[in-house]
């Protein structure tokens, strides 16, 4: 299907239109490339069966982009983007990627300096060629650097845990402020997706610019990207980016529905929408001329057929049909966790821990503490296990509606045997297994050696199963397949660590998880007892992975897990 291709191209002559300031013409290329995108049939396919008037009814195809578009098809090339290229020969896609740049500063800076790229642009900033240039001067130069800066450290994301606590705080001035009605996250973090590239706000207000005028103005900003009467885009101390939009109370579903995303589910939507005769936009949901739904997403999803979509499944990885078909997954909630079983005592004592697991509102949590070949952590050897037993053996007596489980997390060894005696392992509540060590096994031979530690009797769970770290290590080369299968088998737990920069299992492996009928359960890995808090973290990656109560084994009541581990 040749869709996505040509609306990539329109998309770019979008940008070229606009760096020369043609009016209008712009719109209407982007408005062919959403049409482009929004069907489902190929484009080859509707030429075929109807020539160049079968082409114009793709929504936002006119006469001369179907000319285009037949041309593109015929001939593999279309002229009159080429002439683009030809005049303007640079990585505009790159250069308007670097935040402060726009398609017509990329043609300006191209004509005088010679800029085709991220590295000439560099060079040019800091020879300090830019701010000398009419228009620009030196505010925008150092803009551009810090934009390149900025690009080139983390491309641009920032991990979840990472932001969401600002974010939190930030939002809650927001809604203290009085011009502001509701304010709501939207995008990417609504989703709470891994990583974050920015933060996008939704808000209802009477009065516009008061919000934008206290918004730039927050403590938190640094730097003020764009300031309009009812959008702002600034940078935060901690480094990303904020959108916010002020959108007037009748349209805030379809405004939220539309921020939200992803992009892939909105695209799916709005098609959904053209198939049944309408429109969808952020402003609404469009009979005509007739706006039939736009106050609340509930209104929007129902009449496109279909029930409200949790934010976490919006990623066009089958939600929508699911949806339609009213078989949608009931995915666990944020309240549904009873307990925790990745803990360590190590900056915060056991006591400390079980208060507060209490304060949660836990039912139970499993300390789990290093063994011994695990020296940087001080891990625990066998006599020192059987004496913290003793000491969670007397801590319980003390509670009434709660439990402290003695776990441990022992290391998988090169071989797959464990670095704790097995007669030791048989006293605990539950045993996690977790490499710790020889991360750059070839992929049979790790397969292999995780395999190893499931066939264990006395292991229960494999902790961070994939071992990746985000922006930092990727997964071991493992066979998840045959570890899934394996898991099944030997009815081993696969653990969804919480841990911001973990993370793992992700959404992708926790739904074939579920699919091939393996438990798992969520766990923060803490350390101290602040970070029992990130559990959060762990429930969200589950709901994106399409993880229900059965799916989490601690979403159970404690009866029916210690019967479930082996
Ligand atoms: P991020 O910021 O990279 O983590 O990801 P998002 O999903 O937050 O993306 P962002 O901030 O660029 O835009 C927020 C939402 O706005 C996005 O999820 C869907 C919607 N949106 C933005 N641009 C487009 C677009 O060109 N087409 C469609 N259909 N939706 C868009
Ligand atoms: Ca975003
Ligand atoms: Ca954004």
């Amino acid at each position: 299907m040749k869709n996505q291709e040509i609306a990539k191209i329109f998309y770019e002559i979008a940008d070229y239109l606009e760096m020369d300031e043609v009016p209008f013409k712009p719109y209407a290329y982007q408005r062919a490339a959403i049409g482009l995108e929004s069907i489902e049939e190929g484009v080859e396919d509707i030429y075929k069966r109807g020539g160049i008037g079968a082409l114009k009814e793709i929504p936002g195809v006119g006469e001369s982009i179907a000319r285009s578009i037949e041309e593109y098809l015929k001939t593999g090339r279309i002229k009159y983007y080429e002439q683009f290229k030809k005049r303007l020969p640079i990585n505009l896609q790159e250069l308007i990627s670097v935040e402060g740049m726009g398609p017509k500063k990329a043609r300006i800076l191209y004509q005088k300096l010679g800029i085709r790229n991220l590295k000439d642009l560099e060079k040019a900033a800091k020879a300090g060629k830019i701010s000398h240039l009419f228009g620009f001067g030196e505010k925008t130069e150092k803009n551009i650097l810090e934009g390149i800066a900025f690009f080139k450290k983390s491309k641009g994301r920032f991990l979840l845990g990472e932001i969401l606590p600002k974010v939190r705080e930030i939002q809650g001035k927001l809604k203290n402020f009085k011009e502001v009605e509701r304010v709501d996250v939207a995008g990417s973090l609504r989703r709470r997706k891994e990583t974050i590239g920015d933060v996008d706000f939704l808000v209802i207000s009477k009065h516009p610019s008061k919000v934008m005028d206290f918004f730039v103005s927050l403590p938190e900003v640094v730097k003020i990207w764009s300031k309009g009467t009812t959008k702002a885009s600034v940078r935060t101390k901690g480094g990303f980016d904020m959108d916010i939009r002020v959108v007037p109370q009748k349209s805030y579903g379809s405004a939220l529905q539309y921020f939200t995303g992803s992009k892939e589910h909105n695209i799916v939507t709005r098609r959904i929408a053209i198939d049944k005769g309408f429109k969808l936009s952020e402003y609404g949901l469009f009979m005509g001329k007739k706006m039939i739904a736009s106050e609340t997403e509930e209104e929007i999803y129902k009449k496109l057929g279909m029930p409200w979509v949790e934010p976490e499944l919006r990623e066009n990885q089958g939600e929508i049909q699911a949806a339609q078909e009213h078989k949608l997954p009931k995915i666990i909630g944020y309240n549904d966790i009873k307990g925790d079983l990745h803990v360590h005592e190590k900056d915060s004592s056991i006591e400390e821990l079980a208060e507060a697991a209490q304060e949660m509102g836990y039912e139970y949590l499993g300390i789990s503490d290093h063994t011994k070949s695990l020296y940087i952590e001080h891990g625990l050897g066998e006599k020192q296990l059987i004496k913290r037993n003793k000491r969670i053996d007397n801590l319980n007596k003390d509670f009434k509606n709660f439990k402290i489980l003695k776990g441990a997390e022992v290391n998988i060894m090169k071989n797959g045997l464990m670095d704790i005696k097995d007669e030791v392992l048989a006293q605990m509540d539950y045993v996690i297994a977790g490499i710790h060590s020889l991360m750059k096994m070839p992929k049979d031979q790790m397969t292999e050696r995780i395999i190893k530690a499931m066939k264990n009797p006395n292991i229960d769970i494999i902790s961070h199963p994939t071992g990746r770290l985000l922006k930092e290590r990727d997964e071991y080369q493992i066979d998840l397949d045959k570890i899934l299968k394996a898991a099944k088998e030997t009815g081993t737990i696969l653990e969804i660590n919480g841990s911001p920069n973990r993370l793992d299992l992700n959404d992708q492996n926790i739904r074939k998880a579920k699919k091939a009928g393996v438990k798992m359960v969520i766990n923060t890995d803490s350390h101290h007892a602040g970070q029992l808090r990130l559990m959060e973290f762990g429930v969200s990656q589950a709901r994106r992975g399409w993880a229900e109560k059965e799916d989490i084994v601690n979403c159970w009541p404690l009866e029916k897990l210690l019967k479930y581990f082996k």
